[in-house]
């Protein structure tokens, strides 16, 4: 085989292996970046992803409002004008799959459940669930009555 011959096959290779990719089914879910785009606790379409959209969106896999659809073990990170402060109005959606919560940092985000609202709730029955919450702060938590753990459960 000439080198020109040679380039030519290893170029369609290549181009083999491409089409192979792009064509591949989607496969097992695997993580996606979830923006929480406004500090208001709502739950509404209203052109931006809220925090208790984007649990909704990591938990169920699936575009929810105004974010886009979580993918297996995902990732919620935050655009605010920092720094911020979210201020709950219900409980957060309780959290069944794989998910970490990136803050900006313990000074610049603020999840306060208004002394009445539990911010972070694991489902601790979930098979190989685990969550990870970072540079951020939780305040004035509260359980619902009767029960347990009230900034984080
Ligand atoms: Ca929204």
């Amino acid at each position: 085989m000439t080198l020109t011959n040679d380039f030519t096959a290893r170029a369609l290779v290549l181009a083999l292996a491409r089409t192979f990719a792009l064509n591949l089914p989607a496969g097992p879910a695997r993580a996606a970046t979830i923006t929480v785009e406004t500090e208001q606790d709502l739950d509404a379409f209203d052109e931006a992803c809220s925090l208790r959209e984007a649990l909704i969106a990591a938990n169920d896999d699936r575009a929810y409002r105004d974010c886009p659809a979580g993918s297996g073990a995902d990732r919620i990170v935050f655009e605010l004008s920092f720094p911020a402060t979210i201020l709950l109005t219900d409980n957060l959606p309780v959290i069944t799959g794989h998910l970490r919560i990136t803050g900006p940092g313990m000074e610049m985000l603020t999840l306060d459940g208004a002394t009445a609202y539990r911010p972070i709730d694991l489902d601790t029955t979930a098979e190989d669930g685990w969550l990870l919450v970072e540079d951020l702060a939780l305040a004035h938590g509260r359980s619902p009555v009767g029960g347990s753990g009230g900034g984080c459960r």
